[in-house]
Order: structure tokens, then sequence, then C-alpha cells
């Protein structure tokens, strides 16, 4: 028994739904005259839909009314449906389904904390759905990451307190709603870039079971303060 509970992201963490986005966000960016790159994209990674739409009518320097704005959120979601209704396991990224066998060794919960509201249909597709305790995403939330809110709900449905959770997160903006929430911050790719994290891996093959066992003894002998340090 411990009192440790893990929230993933899911996007970049989990699945890279990056991709699919892109080729959504593409074509609408096509259609409305903006020219929308890769580079570009990183700017989405982690953001809500609809702050993503903005990002983009201001790369393009492009305003539209509200209701054109659903219009297009709408039709953006249609062709991202398209792409993920496609998905199946072997779109797991490595070591994320071992990371879970090790989780369920221990007898450590775990949730997702995810900005999309197509979260539960992506992580069904991949066949993990059944897996995770509770799932907060992009409906669950009315503040979009950096704020907390995401990651406490997490928490709260981990039954667990926000200082025992550890967040496993790819996006700048999920690091900092992991550390404003009060959390033990994991950052998943790249280490320059998610320098705010607590500690850095490349992907989840990193991770073994004694990183977590780690937090646990020290839950035991009530020393965790001495080893919240940056393993970079
Ligand atoms: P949806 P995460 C995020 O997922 C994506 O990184 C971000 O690019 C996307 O805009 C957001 O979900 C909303 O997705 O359109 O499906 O509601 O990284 O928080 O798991
Ligand atoms: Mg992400």
């Amino acid at each position: 028994m411990n009192n440790l509970g893990v929230i993933f992201d899911l996007d970049g963490v989990i699945v890279d739904t990056a991709k699919y986005h892109f080729l959504a966000w593409k074509s609408l960016a096509d259609e409305l005259g903006i020219a929308f790159t890769e580079a570009h994209n990183e700017l989405l990674k982690g953001v809500s839909r609809e702050r993503s739409l903005d990002i983009l009518l201001d790369i393009g320097k492009v305003s539209l009314s509200d209701a054109k704005r659903q219009v297009v959120l709408e039709q953006k979601n249609k062709a991202y449906l398209n792409y993920i209704t496609k998905m199946g396991p072997e779109e797991i990224l490595a070591g994320v389904e071992q990371l879970l066998d090790g989780l369920d060794r221990l007898g450590i919960p775990y949730v997702l904390g995810s900005a999309s509201k197509n979260a539960s249909l992506i992580l069904k597709q991949v066949h993990l759905l059944e897996r995770f305790k509770g799932i907060v995403d992009g409906n669950s939330v009315s503040k979009a990451k950096p704020d907390p809110e995401v990651f406490l709900l997490g928490a709260k449905l981990l039954e667990r307190i926000p200082e025992h959770c550890i967040v496993f997160e790819d996006a700048i903006a999920g690091i900092e709603a992991a550390k404003n929430a009060g959390m033990i911050a994991v950052g998943v790719g790249d280490k320059t870039i998610l320098k705010a994290a607590d500690y850095n891996v490349n992907n989840l093959t990193e991770i073994n079971e004694g990183f977590f066992k780690a937090f646990i003894s020290d839950q035991r002998t009530d020393t965790n303060e001495s080893r919240l340090h940056k393993t970079r």
C-alpha cells in the first residue's frame, strides 16, 4: 500500500496524435488561406481546441465571427476524428504498456489528465481505456493548462493529495500546470524545452519500477523533501 498516484497526459505521452491534429488543422488552414507549418503545429501541443484556433487565426491574421468559429471548430474536429477512428493499439508509444504493468504491480493508481475532448475515444481506440482509474479531459475542465484544474481533478479521482501525484507531460503548459498543482512533474521529450520539470526523460521506456519505489520508500521514511531534486 502506498500514497502515490500517477497522472498521464495523452497526446505526446501515451500516443502521438499531434500528427493527426496537424493534418486536420492544415486542411482548415489551406481553406482559410493560412500558411500553416509543422513548426506552427508545435505551438498547439497541449493547448485546447479553442485556443489552438486562436493561434492559427493569429498566424494568418484572419478574424472570424463567433458563428463561423464554431463551424470551423466542428469542421476541424470532424477531420481529426477521421484520423483517430482509424487508430489502433500499434500507435501506443514505446514504454507505455510496460509502465502501466509496473504501476499495476506496485498498486499505484493512474488516471488521464488531457486537454483533449476526444481523450476517451482515443484511449478506447488503442484499447487502454479500461486500464485507467479515471479520465479528466477537455470536457471536464473549465480552465486550460497551465491552470492546475485538470490535474487537481485527477488527484481527486486518484484520492491522493497533489504532493503525492506524479504527472507525465510533454508540453510546457502541462508541466506548468503540474507544478501549479503542487505535483511532481516528469517532462517527456526535449529537456531543453521542458526545463521546468522535476525529472526529464526522452520517452517512457526510461522509467522503471525503481523510480516509483524511491518515492514510496521516501514516503515511509518521511524524507520526501530530500529526494525532490532534478535528475538532470
Ligand atoms: P481536442 P493533450 C491536447 O492533448 C493536444 O496536445 C492539443 O494539440 C489539442 O489541441 C488538445 O488536446 C485538444 O484536443 O481537439 O481533441 O479536444 O496533450 O492535453 O493530451
Ligand atoms: Mg500532450
